[in-house]
């Protein structure tokens, strides 16, 4: 599954500080030499990458970015003080385009890694530079360059290998939030995640696996209902289901019926989604209601040949079993 996450961010880089006109001022000294200091330079506006984050989406609240400016220089000789740098940080795998010509200025691949997206302008000279032997009194400085504006469009692919499917309501966003860093609005209504979410999970110190949360879906999904058809492309792409029931879904006294429901929506949609390793997971086994449905759940789908898995996300019981059972297929192996 690739997500395509885009944000068009404009930098304003900080103008240097204009170089200062003076001269010594000593006592019984008429006329003391120039000591007019430098301005300082603009602060940058850079972009680092960061290896905790998935999503582009804060930057999307936030379009304009400014650094400081250098402080003008002052007399004997006191250089003005560069501006703050502005730092705007970027899931590793961001690319960064100029917005006007679409080319790649830089790719980020490894966390640290930084790039100066808009340069802060140079501060001025004071006119201590301009003494010459002839000229002893310059009252000239430069002014300070100007920082850069920089038009940048940061666009972020990022694969997912597992998706969590399941009806409105069957505790998918709980699930990503308690497993992972995401953290997608949770409500205890349908369709409450309107945008997939994706979170990092980590098994133990080396793996980690990434998880996206899609809008819950319906019967009619594959025709557009619900939320539509548009998430369904989401999974295509994941190596790995989980399919998650709520067994105290009122309107689904039967989780084989909820569940053959949706893996219908799946195939009308694309059959190959149903070749996809998937695990069958029963949620918010916290509840007395689901508790005592439990033993006739697990019957019935032993009966269709299906092993299930029970979790509770609010009480973090059963995840890590289900985590591992999701690791040997995603590797193949024991994680
Ligand atoms: N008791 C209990 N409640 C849970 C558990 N997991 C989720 N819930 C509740 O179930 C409701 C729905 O949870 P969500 O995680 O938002 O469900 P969702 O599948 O993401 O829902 P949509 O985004 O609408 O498709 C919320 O009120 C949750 O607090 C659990 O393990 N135990
Ligand atoms: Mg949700």
């Amino acid at each position: 599954m690739k997500f395509v996450d885009e944000a068009t961010l404009e930098l304003k880089a900080g103008d240097g500080g204009n170089g200062c006109v003076s001269f010594r001022r000593e006592k019984r000294v008429p006329r003391g030499g120039p000591d007019g200091g430098d301005g300082g330079d603009g602060g940058d506006c850079t972009v680092k990458a960061e290896s905790g984050l998935t999503t582009l989406l804060d930057l999307k609240m936030q379009r304009r970015y400014q650094a400081g400016r250098g402080e003008h220089g002052r007399g004997k000789n006191q250089f003005g003080k560069r501006g703050a740098d502005c730092l705007i940080v970027v899931p590793v795998g961001t690319l960064v385009r100029s917005a006007e010509s679409q080319e790649v200025l830089f790719d980020f691949t490894r966390e640290g890694q930084t790039f100066v997206a808009a340069r802060g302008g140079r501060g001025g000279h004071g006119n201590t530079h301009y003494a010459t032997s002839t000229r002893q009194s310059p009252r000239t400085a430069q002014e300070g360059q100007k920082g850069e504006i920089k038009k940048i469009l940061l666009e972020l692919k990022l694969l997912a290998d597992v998706g969590l499917l399941g009806l409105p309501n069957a505790g998918k966003s709980t699930l990503i939030s308690v497993i992972s860093k995401a953290r997608p609005k949770i409500a205890d209504y349908p369709f409450t995640t309107k945008i997939p979410h994706l979170g990092v999970v980590r098994i133990g110190e080396e793996r980690s696996f990434v998880a996206a949360d899609i809008p819950g879906l319906i019967e009619g999904a594959h025709d557009g209902k619900g939320m539509g058809v548009q998430f369904l492309k989401h999974i295509e792409r994941t190596r790995v289901l989980l399919h998650l029931i709520d067994l105290t879904d009122p309107a689904q006294p039967d989780p084989c019926h909820s569940y053959q429901l949706l893996r219908g929506e799946l195939a009308a949609y694309s059959p190959e989604l149903l070749q996809k390793p998937e695990l069958i997971v029963l949620t918010k086994m916290d509840l007395p209601e689901a508790r005592s449905k439990r033993g006739a759940a697990e019957k019935k789908f032993l009966a269709e040949g299906k092993k299930v898995f029970f979790i509770s996300a609010v009480k973090h019981e059963g995840l890590q079993s289900l985590l591992t059972q999701v690791g040997k297929l995603l590797w193949k192996e024991a994680p």
